[in-house]
């Protein structure tokens, strides 16, 4: 049940939510509330951007400076917002499709730019909320609907990605372990810079259906059962690490953050 200081954070009037019963994307957002609890955020001054997607709902359904934007497009709104007011601590909550996808190249400037932003990347391999279109994660050799007969196309790693453009803090989690996914969403938010946090969700109603998968329960096994903590992934070889989910902090560190150096390079411009 959750506690009274989380349903302060929900516009309840806004209830029942769209989501199917049993979709994961309810577990992040419990995630998320008890997050904005226990780092004492402030309403007026935490900001949650989304783009479009079952995912993306999220951000209607939390009671603090909300913008449910177009698809794909929602860091280009947060990154605007940021800069205009670099005080403000800025969430993006996102869709695998959303953020890879159509948004594929808003997220990796974002995270070459380490904006302090923090991503939510609300990964369920697939395009839920439109019917259960492949997407950039859906794992190769899986059924969607246009993918009938399994997908060849590799997926992205949403965590290598960001690494390899430049984010300052990198994590995954899986809605099996919510609590390890609630410390990484603090711990991104903390983080002087853009971070991003990858939690696997699933959507039983298109992917599972087709996978094998038809049930929330079914989805929460699959991920304790294939979930390796990075600590034990360092000892595995490629092989035995095929069709895993590798969960941990891949990065976090300290480097210039983007509205900091903005603000200082328009200082020295006004002093010349
Ligand atoms: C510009 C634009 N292109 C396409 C769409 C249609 N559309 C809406 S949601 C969506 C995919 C959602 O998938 P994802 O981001 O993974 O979120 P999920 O529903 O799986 O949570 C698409 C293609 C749109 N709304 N706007
Ligand atoms: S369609 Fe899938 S992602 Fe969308 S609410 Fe239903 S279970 Fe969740
Ligand atoms: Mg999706």
């Amino acid at each position: 049940m959750p506690s009274q200081e989380v349903f302060n954070w929900l516009r309840t009037r806004f209830f029942p939510h769209i989501w199917c019963p049993g979709c994961g994307h309810g577990i992040i957002m419990h995630s998320m509330l008890r997050a904005l609890v226990a780092l004492k955020l402030d309403k007026s001054q935490t900001v949650i951007a989304s783009g479009i997607g079952c995912s993306s709902r999220m951000a209607g359904y939390i009671d603090a400076c909300t913008m449910h934007t177009t698809h794909g497009r929602s860091l280009a709104f947060a990154t605007g917002i940021k800069l205009a007011k670099p005080e403000l601590t800025v969430i993006d909550v996102m869709g695998d499709g959303d953020c890879t996808a159509i948004g594929g190249n808003h997220f990796i400037h974002a995270c070459r730019r380490n904006i302090d932003i923090t991503a939510i990347v609300m990964n369920n391999n697939i395009y839920g909320m439109t019917g259960g279109q492949a997407s950039p994660t859906t794992p190769a050799g899986s059924m969607a609907t246009t993918t009938p007969f399994g997908a060849i196309d590799p997926s992205f790693d949403i965590c290598k990605l960001a690494e390899g453009a430049g984010a300052s803090y990198v994590a995954r989690s899986t809605v099996a372990n919510p609590i390890q996914a609630e410390k990484f969403i603090i711990n991104g938010i903390k983080n002087k810079g853009f971070s991003v946090v990858e939690i696997l969700t699933h959507c039983h109603t298109t992917f599972g259906r087709k996978n094998n998968r038809r049930t929330p329960i079914d989805n929460i096994n699959f991920f304790r059962k294939n979930s390796v903590p990075l600590a034990r992934a360092k000892d595995m070889s490629e092989e035995e690490l095929a069709g895993k989910i590798v969960t941990g902090e891949f990065v976090n560190k300290n480097t210039p953050e983007y509205t900091e150096q903005y603000l200082a390079l328009i200082e020295n411009v006004r002093g010349k």
